[in-house]
Protein backbone atom coordinates (compact mmCIF):
# COMPACT_ATOMS: atom_id res chain seq x y z
CA UNK A 1 0.00 0.00 0.00
CA UNK A 2 1.66 3.26 -1.15
CA UNK A 3 0.79 6.63 -0.32
CA UNK A 4 0.37 9.26 -3.17
CA UNK A 5 -0.02 13.08 -2.20
CA UNK A 6 -0.74 16.04 -4.75
CA UNK A 7 0.55 19.26 -4.37
CA UNK A 8 -1.72 21.67 -4.83
CA UNK A 9 -1.74 25.37 -5.48
CA UNK A 10 -2.04 28.95 -7.25
CA UNK A 11 1.25 29.67 -9.40
CA UNK A 12 4.34 30.71 -7.04
CA UNK A 13 2.71 29.95 -3.69
CA UNK A 14 6.05 27.71 -3.27
CA UNK A 15 4.72 24.46 -4.73
CA UNK A 16 7.86 23.57 -6.90
CA UNK A 17 9.87 24.71 -3.81
CA UNK A 18 7.99 22.55 -1.04
CA UNK A 19 8.44 19.48 -3.61
CA UNK A 20 12.15 20.34 -4.10
CA UNK A 21 12.66 19.80 0.08
CA UNK A 22 10.63 17.18 0.07
CA UNK A 23 12.94 15.18 -2.82
CA UNK A 24 16.09 16.59 -1.70
CA UNK A 25 15.62 15.29 1.74
CA UNK A 26 18.09 12.46 1.81
CA UNK A 27 16.39 9.67 2.29
CA UNK A 28 16.50 7.35 5.02
CA UNK A 29 18.46 4.03 3.88
CA UNK A 30 20.85 4.04 1.08
CA UNK A 31 18.55 1.28 -0.99
CA UNK A 32 15.51 3.86 -0.98
CA UNK A 33 17.20 7.31 -2.20
CA UNK A 34 14.53 9.80 -3.52
CA UNK A 35 13.77 8.93 -6.94
CA UNK A 36 12.46 11.41 -9.37
CA UNK A 37 10.11 9.38 -12.26
CA UNK A 38 9.15 12.37 -13.58
CA UNK A 39 10.13 15.69 -13.14
CA UNK A 40 6.85 16.50 -11.38
CA UNK A 41 6.67 12.98 -9.67
CA UNK A 42 9.05 12.09 -6.21
CA UNK A 43 9.09 8.90 -4.02
CA UNK A 44 10.03 10.14 -0.43
CA UNK A 45 10.89 7.62 2.07
CA UNK A 46 8.70 7.92 5.94
CA UNK A 47 10.77 9.06 8.89
CA UNK A 48 10.86 6.62 11.42
CA UNK A 49 13.41 6.83 14.43
CA UNK A 50 11.80 3.46 15.63
CA UNK A 51 13.52 1.61 12.27
CA UNK A 52 16.93 2.95 12.98
CA UNK A 53 16.67 2.02 17.07
CA UNK A 54 15.80 -1.45 15.88
CA UNK A 55 18.50 -2.22 13.31
CA UNK A 56 20.98 -1.53 16.00
CA UNK A 57 19.82 -4.43 18.00
CA UNK A 58 19.20 -6.69 14.93
CA UNK A 59 21.68 -5.23 12.93
CA UNK A 60 19.68 -6.31 9.32
CA UNK A 61 21.62 -6.07 5.98
CA UNK A 62 19.12 -3.49 5.41
CA UNK A 63 15.93 -1.27 6.48
CA UNK A 64 13.64 -0.62 4.29
CA UNK A 65 11.24 2.78 5.27
CA UNK A 66 7.80 2.96 3.71
CA UNK A 67 7.55 4.98 1.06
CA UNK A 68 5.00 7.91 -0.14
CA UNK A 69 4.73 9.41 -3.20
CA UNK A 70 4.66 12.97 -3.72
CA UNK A 71 3.11 14.83 -7.29
CA UNK A 72 3.77 18.47 -7.66
CA UNK A 73 0.66 19.27 -9.56
CA UNK A 74 1.13 22.79 -11.75
CA UNK A 75 -0.93 24.81 -13.65
CA UNK A 76 -4.24 25.28 -11.53
CA UNK A 77 -5.22 28.64 -11.96
CA UNK A 78 -8.72 30.10 -12.14
CA UNK A 79 -11.25 28.90 -14.52
CA UNK A 80 -9.54 25.15 -15.07
CA UNK A 81 -12.34 23.13 -14.45
CA UNK A 82 -13.51 24.82 -17.49
CA UNK A 83 -10.39 23.48 -19.09
CA UNK A 84 -7.72 26.85 -18.51
CA UNK A 85 -4.42 26.34 -18.00
CA UNK A 86 -3.52 22.99 -18.10
CA UNK A 87 -7.06 22.34 -16.70
CA UNK A 88 -8.39 18.96 -16.47
CA UNK A 89 -4.91 17.37 -16.89
CA UNK A 90 -4.16 18.16 -13.71
CA UNK A 91 -7.44 17.51 -12.21
CA UNK A 92 -6.88 14.01 -13.73
CA UNK A 93 -3.61 14.03 -11.85
CA UNK A 94 -5.79 15.19 -8.29
CA UNK A 95 -7.80 12.20 -8.80
CA UNK A 96 -5.44 9.83 -8.27
CA UNK A 97 -4.12 10.54 -5.46
CA UNK A 98 -5.28 9.64 -1.81
CA UNK A 99 -4.35 13.35 -0.37
CA UNK A 100 -4.40 16.46 -1.09
CA UNK A 101 -1.66 19.01 0.13
CA UNK A 102 -2.99 22.68 -0.52
CA UNK A 103 -0.45 24.87 -0.42
CA UNK A 104 -1.19 28.70 0.85
CA UNK A 105 0.99 31.54 -0.41
CA UNK A 106 1.37 32.97 3.49
CA UNK A 107 4.97 35.45 2.60
CA UNK A 108 5.04 39.01 1.13
CA UNK A 109 7.77 39.29 -1.55
CA UNK A 110 7.46 42.00 -4.13
CA UNK A 111 10.18 39.61 -6.04
CA UNK A 112 7.29 37.54 -6.98
CA UNK A 113 4.29 38.10 -8.14
CA UNK A 114 0.68 37.05 -7.40
CA UNK A 115 -1.32 35.88 -10.15
CA UNK A 116 -3.32 39.20 -11.15
CA UNK A 117 -0.59 41.36 -9.51
CA UNK A 118 -3.01 42.12 -6.50
CA UNK A 119 -1.95 41.90 -2.96
CA UNK A 120 -1.17 38.47 -0.89
CA UNK A 121 -3.81 37.08 0.00
CA UNK A 122 -4.41 33.34 1.07
CA UNK A 123 -8.47 33.53 1.90
CA UNK A 124 -8.78 34.35 -1.82
CA UNK A 125 -5.81 31.90 -2.79
CA UNK A 126 -7.69 29.09 -1.15
CA UNK A 127 -11.06 30.05 -2.48
CA UNK A 128 -10.10 30.04 -5.98
CA UNK A 129 -8.68 26.28 -6.02
CA UNK A 130 -11.21 25.20 -3.63
CA UNK A 131 -13.78 26.40 -6.09
CA UNK A 132 -12.41 24.94 -9.46
CA UNK A 133 -12.37 21.58 -7.40
CA UNK A 134 -15.37 22.31 -6.46
CA UNK A 135 -17.08 23.79 -9.90
CA UNK A 136 -15.34 19.87 -11.50
CA UNK A 137 -17.54 17.96 -8.79
CA UNK A 138 -20.58 19.35 -10.03
CA UNK A 139 -20.08 18.49 -13.15
CA UNK A 140 -18.97 15.04 -12.22
CA UNK A 141 -22.24 14.82 -9.91
CA UNK A 142 -24.94 16.00 -12.54
CA UNK A 143 -23.54 13.71 -15.41
CA UNK A 144 -24.29 10.69 -12.53
CA UNK A 145 -27.78 12.43 -11.73
CA UNK A 146 -29.28 12.31 -14.62
CA UNK A 147 -28.01 8.42 -15.18
CA UNK A 148 -28.71 7.55 -11.60
CA UNK A 149 -32.29 8.80 -11.83
CA UNK A 150 -33.13 7.34 -14.69
CA UNK A 151 -31.83 4.01 -13.18
CA UNK A 152 -33.77 4.91 -9.70
CA UNK A 153 -37.49 5.77 -11.57
CA UNK A 154 -36.69 2.44 -13.27
CA UNK A 155 -36.91 0.67 -9.60
CA UNK A 156 -33.11 0.25 -9.34
CA UNK A 157 -32.36 0.32 -5.36
CA UNK A 158 -28.51 1.45 -6.06
CA UNK A 159 -29.31 3.82 -7.90
CA UNK A 160 -31.47 5.32 -5.38
CA UNK A 161 -28.76 5.54 -2.93
CA UNK A 162 -26.92 6.92 -5.37
CA UNK A 163 -29.25 9.32 -6.13
CA UNK A 164 -29.89 10.23 -2.76
CA UNK A 165 -25.75 10.98 -1.67
CA UNK A 166 -25.71 12.77 -5.23
CA UNK A 167 -28.19 15.40 -4.26
CA UNK A 168 -26.32 15.58 -0.41
CA UNK A 169 -23.06 16.31 -2.20
CA UNK A 170 -25.03 18.43 -4.76
CA UNK A 171 -26.70 20.88 -2.39
CA UNK A 172 -23.36 21.41 -0.16
CA UNK A 173 -20.91 22.18 -3.46
CA UNK A 174 -23.49 24.67 -4.47
CA UNK A 175 -22.91 26.50 -1.33
CA UNK A 176 -19.35 26.98 -2.09
CA UNK A 177 -18.59 24.04 0.36
CA UNK A 178 -16.15 20.81 -0.10
CA UNK A 179 -18.05 17.34 -0.68
CA UNK A 180 -15.96 16.21 2.41
CA UNK A 181 -18.43 18.17 4.80
CA UNK A 182 -21.07 15.72 3.99
CA UNK A 183 -20.97 12.00 5.96
CA UNK A 184 -23.44 9.32 5.37
CA UNK A 185 -24.25 6.72 8.18
CA UNK A 186 -25.12 3.69 5.85
CA UNK A 187 -22.80 1.43 4.47
CA UNK A 188 -24.16 1.52 1.13
CA UNK A 189 -24.53 5.28 1.05
CA UNK A 190 -20.37 5.32 1.85
CA UNK A 191 -19.62 2.92 -0.85
CA UNK A 192 -21.59 5.28 -2.91
CA UNK A 193 -19.73 8.08 -2.15
CA UNK A 194 -16.79 5.99 -2.19
CA UNK A 195 -17.70 5.21 -6.18
CA UNK A 196 -17.87 8.88 -6.96
CA UNK A 197 -14.03 9.38 -6.44
CA UNK A 198 -15.10 13.38 -6.24
CA UNK A 199 -11.66 15.62 -5.40
CA UNK A 200 -13.43 17.66 -3.05
CA UNK A 201 -13.86 14.32 -0.46
CA UNK A 202 -10.55 13.73 -0.44
CA UNK A 203 -8.73 14.51 2.82
CA UNK A 204 -6.84 18.06 2.68
CA UNK A 205 -3.80 19.09 4.46
CA UNK A 206 -3.52 23.16 4.04
CA UNK A 207 0.25 24.33 3.76
CA UNK A 208 0.68 27.66 4.96
CA UNK A 209 3.98 28.77 3.48
CA UNK A 210 5.85 31.53 5.14
CA UNK A 211 8.98 33.32 5.30
CA UNK A 212 11.72 32.60 7.69
CA UNK A 213 11.03 34.56 10.37
CA UNK A 214 7.46 32.68 11.11
CA UNK A 215 8.73 29.17 10.63
CA UNK A 216 8.28 28.53 14.34
CA UNK A 217 4.87 30.50 15.00
CA UNK A 218 3.11 31.33 11.74
CA UNK A 219 2.02 34.96 11.08
CA UNK A 220 -1.54 36.81 10.18
CA UNK A 221 -1.77 35.19 7.17
CA UNK A 222 -1.20 31.72 8.10
CA UNK A 223 -3.72 32.16 11.41
CA UNK A 224 -6.26 33.71 8.37
CA UNK A 225 -6.18 30.03 6.96
CA UNK A 226 -5.82 27.93 10.23
CA UNK A 227 -9.06 30.32 10.91
CA UNK A 228 -10.71 28.86 7.98
CA UNK A 229 -9.74 25.24 7.98
CA UNK A 230 -10.46 24.72 11.57
CA UNK A 231 -14.33 25.69 10.61
CA UNK A 232 -13.81 23.29 7.98
CA UNK A 233 -12.85 20.67 10.13
CA UNK A 234 -9.44 20.43 8.57
CA UNK A 235 -6.10 20.27 9.35
CA UNK A 236 -3.13 23.08 8.77
CA UNK A 237 0.79 23.22 9.10
CA UNK A 238 2.83 26.30 8.81
CA UNK A 239 6.61 25.73 6.78
CA UNK A 240 8.87 28.05 5.93
CA UNK A 241 9.42 25.78 2.42
CA UNK A 242 12.20 28.37 0.74
CA UNK A 243 14.33 28.10 4.45
CA UNK A 244 13.40 24.05 4.65
CA UNK A 245 14.47 23.34 0.81
CA UNK A 246 18.09 25.39 1.74
CA UNK A 247 17.96 22.71 5.02
CA UNK A 248 17.31 19.69 2.75
CA UNK A 249 20.24 20.68 0.58
CA UNK A 250 22.68 20.56 3.31
CA UNK A 251 24.66 17.18 2.95
CA UNK A 252 25.39 16.05 6.49
CA UNK A 253 23.26 15.34 9.22
CA UNK A 254 24.85 17.16 12.04
CA UNK A 255 24.43 20.89 10.12
CA UNK A 256 20.89 20.51 9.37
CA UNK A 257 19.98 19.68 13.09
CA UNK A 258 21.98 22.70 13.42
CA UNK A 259 20.00 24.93 11.19
CA UNK A 260 17.16 23.71 12.43
CA UNK A 261 17.69 24.52 15.99
CA UNK A 262 19.03 27.71 15.21
CA UNK A 263 15.49 28.46 13.49
CA UNK A 264 13.69 26.76 16.55
CA UNK A 265 12.76 24.12 14.72
CA UNK A 266 12.86 20.84 16.44
CA UNK A 267 11.75 18.69 13.52
CA UNK A 268 12.28 19.32 9.62
CA UNK A 269 9.03 20.63 7.65
CA UNK A 270 9.49 17.07 5.80
CA UNK A 271 9.24 14.85 8.86
CA UNK A 272 6.22 17.28 10.17
CA UNK A 273 4.58 17.41 6.28
CA UNK A 274 4.61 13.03 5.96
CA UNK A 275 3.82 12.17 10.18
CA UNK A 276 0.74 14.96 8.95
CA UNK A 277 -0.27 12.98 5.94
CA UNK A 278 -0.47 9.58 7.79
CA UNK A 279 -2.60 10.76 10.69
CA UNK A 280 -4.89 12.40 7.92
CA UNK A 281 -5.24 8.76 5.86
CA UNK A 282 -5.31 7.12 9.58
CA UNK A 283 -2.23 5.34 8.50
CA UNK A 284 -0.21 3.25 10.87
CA UNK A 285 3.53 1.18 10.58
CA UNK A 286 3.71 -2.26 11.31
CA UNK A 287 7.53 -3.67 11.68
CA UNK A 288 9.04 -6.54 10.37
CA UNK A 289 12.29 -7.49 12.04
CA UNK A 290 14.96 -10.31 10.70
CA UNK A 291 18.59 -10.80 9.90
CA UNK A 292 18.11 -10.00 6.28
CA UNK A 293 15.60 -6.38 7.17
CA UNK A 294 14.00 -4.23 8.88
CA UNK A 295 11.24 -3.36 7.51
CA UNK A 296 8.27 -1.05 7.71
CA UNK A 297 4.22 -1.46 6.52
CA UNK A 298 1.48 0.39 6.09
CA UNK A 299 -1.51 -0.52 7.17
CA UNK A 300 -4.77 1.34 7.98
CA UNK A 301 -5.58 1.95 11.60
CA UNK A 302 -8.60 -0.35 12.93
CA UNK A 303 -7.10 -3.34 10.40
CA UNK A 304 -6.84 -6.94 12.17
CA UNK A 305 -3.54 -9.26 11.53
CA UNK A 306 -5.22 -10.93 9.05
CA UNK A 307 -5.31 -7.93 7.05
CA UNK A 308 -2.04 -6.39 7.85
CA UNK A 309 -0.49 -9.66 7.46
CA UNK A 310 -2.43 -9.32 3.59
CA UNK A 311 -0.01 -6.61 3.12
CA UNK A 312 2.81 -8.48 3.00
CA UNK A 313 1.42 -10.82 0.90
CA UNK A 314 -2.05 -12.25 -0.48
CA UNK A 315 -0.87 -15.99 0.64
CA UNK A 316 0.04 -14.57 4.06
CA UNK A 317 -3.85 -13.32 5.12
CA UNK A 318 -5.52 -16.34 3.41
CA UNK A 319 -3.29 -19.06 5.10
CA UNK A 320 -3.31 -16.96 8.28
CA UNK A 321 -3.05 -19.47 11.34
CA UNK A 322 -1.60 -16.72 14.32
CA UNK A 323 0.47 -13.61 14.28
CA UNK A 324 3.29 -13.34 17.49
CA UNK A 325 3.65 -9.81 18.35
CA UNK A 326 6.15 -7.71 20.03
CA UNK A 327 5.67 -4.03 21.54
CA UNK A 328 8.35 -1.72 20.37
CA UNK A 329 9.17 -1.01 23.77
CA UNK A 330 9.14 -4.04 24.63
CA UNK A 331 11.89 -4.85 21.87
CA UNK A 332 14.06 -1.73 23.15
CA UNK A 333 13.59 -2.73 26.54
CA UNK A 334 15.08 -6.58 26.34
CA UNK A 335 17.38 -5.82 23.39
CA UNK A 336 16.41 -8.73 21.23
CA UNK A 337 13.59 -11.17 20.62
CA UNK A 338 15.14 -14.07 22.39
CA UNK A 339 15.25 -11.90 25.18
CA UNK A 340 11.22 -11.10 24.74
CA UNK A 341 10.61 -14.39 24.51
CA UNK A 342 12.44 -15.53 27.99
CA UNK A 343 10.43 -12.28 29.46
CA UNK A 344 7.17 -13.76 28.13
CA UNK A 345 6.66 -10.87 26.38
CA UNK A 346 6.30 -11.99 23.28
CA UNK A 347 2.53 -12.13 22.58
CA UNK A 348 0.84 -14.57 20.48
CA UNK A 349 -2.50 -13.09 18.97
CA UNK A 350 -5.71 -14.40 16.33
CA UNK A 351 -7.57 -13.38 14.09
CA UNK A 352 -9.92 -10.60 15.99
CA UNK A 353 -5.80 -8.79 17.05
CA UNK A 354 -6.33 -5.16 15.94
CA UNK A 355 -3.13 -4.24 15.04
CA UNK A 356 -0.99 -1.05 16.69
CA UNK A 357 1.55 1.50 15.15
CA UNK A 358 4.96 0.12 15.75
CA UNK A 359 4.29 -3.02 16.54
CA UNK A 360 6.58 -5.56 15.56
CA UNK A 361 5.02 -8.49 13.82
CA UNK A 362 5.72 -11.89 12.29
CA UNK A 363 2.73 -13.98 10.65
CA UNK A 364 2.41 -17.78 10.94
CA UNK A 365 0.53 -19.12 7.93
CA UNK A 366 -0.23 -22.01 6.18
CA UNK A 367 -0.51 -21.88 2.33
N1 LIG B 1 10.26 35.06 -0.02
C1 LIG B 1 9.85 33.82 -0.22
N2 LIG B 1 9.84 33.32 -1.45
C2 LIG B 1 9.40 32.08 -1.65
C3 LIG B 1 8.94 31.26 -0.59
N3 LIG B 1 8.55 30.08 -1.09
C4 LIG B 1 8.77 30.15 -2.42
N4 LIG B 1 9.28 31.35 -2.76
C5 LIG B 1 9.68 31.84 -4.09
O1 LIG B 1 8.50 32.02 -4.88
C6 LIG B 1 8.76 31.70 -6.23
C7 LIG B 1 7.74 30.69 -6.72
O2 LIG B 1 7.93 29.49 -6.02
P1 LIG B 1 7.57 28.08 -6.68
O3 LIG B 1 7.89 27.04 -5.67
O4 LIG B 1 8.20 27.95 -8.00
O5 LIG B 1 6.00 28.23 -6.83
P2 LIG B 1 4.93 27.30 -7.60
O6 LIG B 1 4.56 28.04 -8.82
O7 LIG B 1 3.78 27.21 -6.65
O8 LIG B 1 5.56 25.98 -7.88
C8 LIG B 1 10.17 31.19 -6.30
O9 LIG B 1 11.00 32.26 -6.74
C9 LIG B 1 10.51 30.83 -4.85
O10 LIG B 1 11.86 30.97 -4.57
C10 LIG B 1 8.97 31.79 0.74
O11 LIG B 1 8.60 31.15 1.72
N5 LIG B 1 9.42 33.08 0.86
MG1 LIG C 1 5.87 25.05 -9.73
Amino acid sequence: MSLKCGIVGLPNVGKSTLFNCLSSAKAQAANFPFCTIEPNLGTITVPDERLNKLAELVNPGRIVPATCEIVDIAGLVKGASRGEGLGNKFLGNIRECDAIIHVVRCFDDDNVVREGGSAVNPIEDKEIIDTELQLKDLETIDAQLTKQQKAANAGNKEAKVAVKVLEAYKAVLEQGKNARSVSFDSKEEQQAAHNLFLLTTKPVLYVCNVDEQSAVSGNDYSRQIEAVAANEGAETMTIAAKTEEEIASLENYEDKKLFLDELGLGESGVNRLINKAYHLLDLQTFITAGEMEVKAWTFRKGWKAPQCAGVIHTDFEKGFIRAEVIKYSDYVEYGSETAVREAGKLRIEGKEYVVEDGDIMHFRFNV
